[in-house]
C-alpha cells in the first residue's frame, strides 16, 4: 500500500506528491501536537491551519480519495507525524511513503532518516509550488559576494517575464519603491478586509483549540480567514479590486485601529498551499493592465512575491542549519513581557502587540520597524525573537520567518540578508504612523524619562555596536553625526538608555 503524507502547509491539489494521485492507495492528514507546539502557535493560527487541513481533506474525499485523516483529539493520536506513519503501517500495511519535502530545516532533517528508521522507502519530493527550486537559488548564489534581493528579483522577472517590455522593465525601472512611502493622510479610511463566518467545520475547531490549547498566545475569536481555496481566491480577488491601487503609496504606513491598511493578507493562504505565487502575480499583473492599479503598487506587490518571497527561502535553504545560530551583535537581553501582553506605555509597540493578538497579523512594517527595530535597538536575544515571530503570526513558518527575522531586522547573520541593519528613531515612526499622538511619551524629545525611547535607543545602538557596524558603508553618515555629539550629550544617551532597559527587566511596565 500505497500513501502519500500531506503536512498543514501543503494543502494544494497540484502539489508534487499528489502528482500522480492514481497510483497513491491513501492520503494521510494528521493533526499533531508536535506540530502544534514545537512552538506555541497562535491560537488562531492553529484554528486557521487545522480547519483548512479539515476543508483539503474533504475535497480530496469529495474526488474520490480515500483519506486517512488524524484529528487532534483521536485518542489513538500518537502525537507526531512520525510515530503516525508508524501506526499507520502497522494499522494498514503501508509499504511505501510518499511526501513533498517540508518547508523546515528540523522537519526535513528528521524525515530524511525516516527510510532507515522506519524502515519503508520514502519518495520525497521537491516542493515545486516556489518559483526557484534550490537548485536555482544556489546557482544564482554561487560567485555572488553579495546576495541582494534586488538582483535576483531582475533575474526572476525576466526569466517569469513578469511586467516586461520586450528585455527591459516596464515603466522603464525595476523598482518603484522610491514612490511607495507616503505617511498615512489624515482620516484616512481602510475598506475592510476579506471576512467569512465560520463553518461548522471552523466552529468544531474553534471549541478543540479552546479546549487543549489554553496556554498558547493569541485570540480565537473573531475568526474570519478564508479555509478553503474558494475563500482563498476570494480574498485574492478583494484585494486586487479594492486595495492593490493604494498598496504601493501607502506601503509602509500605519494607522492606529487600521490594522489591514492596503495590504493584501493573502501570505497565510500562499504558506499553506490554499493559493500558489504565480497566479497572485499575474492577478496583478493583469489589473495593471486593464488599468486598474497603477505600476508602482502592481510592481510593489509582485515584488514581494516574486522576489522577496522567494528570496528569503533562498537563502534560508542556502545557510541552514548554521544560519539559525548566528549572532552577530552577541544581543542577549530577554524578550520584554510586553510582547505577550501589550502592557508597555509605547503606543507603537502597544498597537502592534494587540493587533497581532487579535489577528495572528501585523503588516510588513509594523512588524519591521516597530517590533523589530525595538528588538534591534534593546538588543534582543535572536532566539527569543525568532520564537515570538515564528508563533505569533498565521503565516509564519521558519523558512520564511528566519531570515526576515534574523536577517532583515536583527542583523543576527552580520549582513547576508540586509546591507545595514534597519535601525530607526522615533521620528521614522512619527513620520509613518498616527502612533505617536496618543502616546505618553514624547516623541520630539531626544532624553529624560518623557522622551520617546525609540530616539535614544537608537544613538545607544550605534554606540554599542560600533565596533561592528563602523566599517559598514551605509552607516558612515550615522557614525559622523554620532561623533559629533558631545560628551554630554552622549552621556546622557548612554544613561537614558540604560535607565529605561533596566526597567525593561524589572518592571512590568516600560
Ligand atoms: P503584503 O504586504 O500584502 O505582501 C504580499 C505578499 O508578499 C505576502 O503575503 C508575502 O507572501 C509576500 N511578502 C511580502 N514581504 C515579504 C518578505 N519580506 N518575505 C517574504 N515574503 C514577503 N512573511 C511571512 O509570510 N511569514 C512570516 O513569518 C513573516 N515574518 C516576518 C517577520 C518580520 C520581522 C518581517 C519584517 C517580515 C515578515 N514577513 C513574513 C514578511 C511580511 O511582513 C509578510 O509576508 C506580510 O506582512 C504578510 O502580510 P500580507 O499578506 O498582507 O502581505
Ligand atoms: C504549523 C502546523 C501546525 C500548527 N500543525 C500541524 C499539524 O498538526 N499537522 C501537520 O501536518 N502540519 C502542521 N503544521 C505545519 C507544519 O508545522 C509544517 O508542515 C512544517 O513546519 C514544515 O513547514
Ligand atoms: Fe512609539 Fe515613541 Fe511615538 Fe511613543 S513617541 S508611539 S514610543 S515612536
Amino acid at each position: 500500500m500505497k500513501i502519500c503524507l500531506v503536512l498543514g502547509d501543503q494543502l494544494s491539489h497540484g502539489i508534487s506528491s499528489l502528482g500522480d494521485l492514481a497510483s497513491i492507495d491513501t492520503v494521510m492528514m494528521c493533526e499533531v501536537r508536535a506540530e502544534a507546539t514545537y512552538v506555541k502557535h497562535h491560537k488562531k493560527k492553529i484554528t486557521f491551519l487545522f480547519s483548512a487541513m479539515r476543508h483539503f481533506a474533504q475535497e480530496l474525499a469529495q474526488k474520490g480519495v480515500t483519506v486517512r485523516y488524524v484529528r487532534y483529539d483521536d485518542p489513538e493520536n500518537q502525537g507526531s507525524l512520525r510515530a503516525e506513519v508508524v501506526r499507520a503501517i502497522q494499522e494498514i500495511g503501508v509499504t511505501e511513503l510518499v511526501v513533498t519535502e517540508p518547508g523546515e530545516y528540523r522537519l526535513l532533517d528528521e524525515m530524511k532518516q525516516w527510510e532507515s528508521s522506519i524502515g519503508i522507502p520514502v519518495d520525497m519530493r521537491p516542493d515545486d509550488r516556489f518559483l526557484a527550486s534550490h537548485e536555482d537559488f544556489k546557482d544564482w548564489a554561487t560567485g555572488r559576494k553579495q546576495l541582494r534581493m534586488e538582483y535576483f528579483y531582475r533575474e526572476m522577472r525576466q526569466r517569469y517575464s513578469v511586467l516586461m517590455d520586450h528585455n527591459g522593465p516596464i515603466g522603464g525601472q525595476w523598482n518603484f519603491d522610491a514612490e511607495n512611502r507616503k505617511p498615512p493622510q489624515k482620516g484616512m479610511q481602510v475598506d475592510p478586509t476579506y471576512a467569512t463566518e465560520p463553518d461548522e467545520i471552523t466552529l468544531d475547531v474553534m471549541s478543540l483549540v479552546a479546549t487543549h490549547f489554553t496556554d498558547h498566545f493569541g485570540d480565537i475569536d473573531p475568526f474570519h480567514y478564508a479555509v478553503t481555496r474558494e475563500g482563498a481566491l476570494d480574498a485574492l480577488a478583494l484585494f486586487v479590486r479594492e486595495r492593490l491601487e493604494h498598496f504601493g503609496d501607502y506601503q509602509d504606513a500605519m494607522v492606529q485601529g487600521e490594522p489591514w491598511m492596503f495590504h493584501s493578507h493573502i501570505g497565510l493562504y500562499l504558506n499553506c498551499g490554499l493559493l500558489v505565487p504565480l497566479e497572485c502575480i499575474e492577478a496583478a499583473e493583469s489589473a495593471y493592465h486593464k488599468g486598474h492599479a497603477p505600476l508602482n503598487a502592481v510592481e510593489g506587490f509582485i515584488r514581494q512575491i516574486l522576489g522577496w518571497r522567494e528570496y528569503v527561502r533562498g537563502i534560508y535553504w542556502l545557510k541552514m542549519p548554521a544560519y539559525k545560530d548566528t549572532n552577530f551583535l552577541e544581543a542577549k537581553r530577554a524578550l520584554p513581557q510586553f510582547y505577550w501582553d501589550a502592557q508597555t506605555n509605547m503606543n507603537c509597540l502597544r498597537q502592534c502587540v494587540l493587533e497581532t493578538k487579535r489577528n495572528a497579523y501585523a503588516h510588513h512594517i509594523q512588524r519591521l520597524m516597530v517590533l523589530g527595530n525595538f528588538a534591534l535597538l534593546a538588543g534582543l536575544d535572536p532566539a527569543e525573537v525568532n520564537e515570538w515571530y515564528l508563533l505569533v503570526y498565521a503565516d509564519a513558518y521558519e523558512w520564511v520567518e528566519l531570515p526576515n527575522v534574523h536577517g532583515m531586522v536583527l542583523f543576527a547573520d552580520g549582513g547576508v540578508l540586509a546591507s545595514k541593519p534597519y535601525a530607526a528613531s522615533g521620528s521614522y515612526i512619527k513620520k509613518m504612523s498616527n502612533y505617536c499622538d496618543s502616546c505618553s511619551y514624547k516623541v520630539s524629545l531626544k532624553n529624560g524619562p518623557k522622551a520617546c525611547p525609540f530616539n535614544y535607543l537608537y544613538w545607544d545602538f550605534l554606540d554599542r555596536n560600533q565596533t561592528k557596524l563602523r566599517g559598514n558603508p551605509r552607516m558612515g553618515f550615522m557614525f559622523k553625526t554620532l561623533d559629533r555629539m558631545g560628551d554630554a550629550k552622549r552621556t546622557a544617551i548612554q544613561e537614558d538608555a540604560r535607565r529605561f532597559l533596566c526597567t525593561l527587566e524589572n518592571a512590568d511596565q516600560a
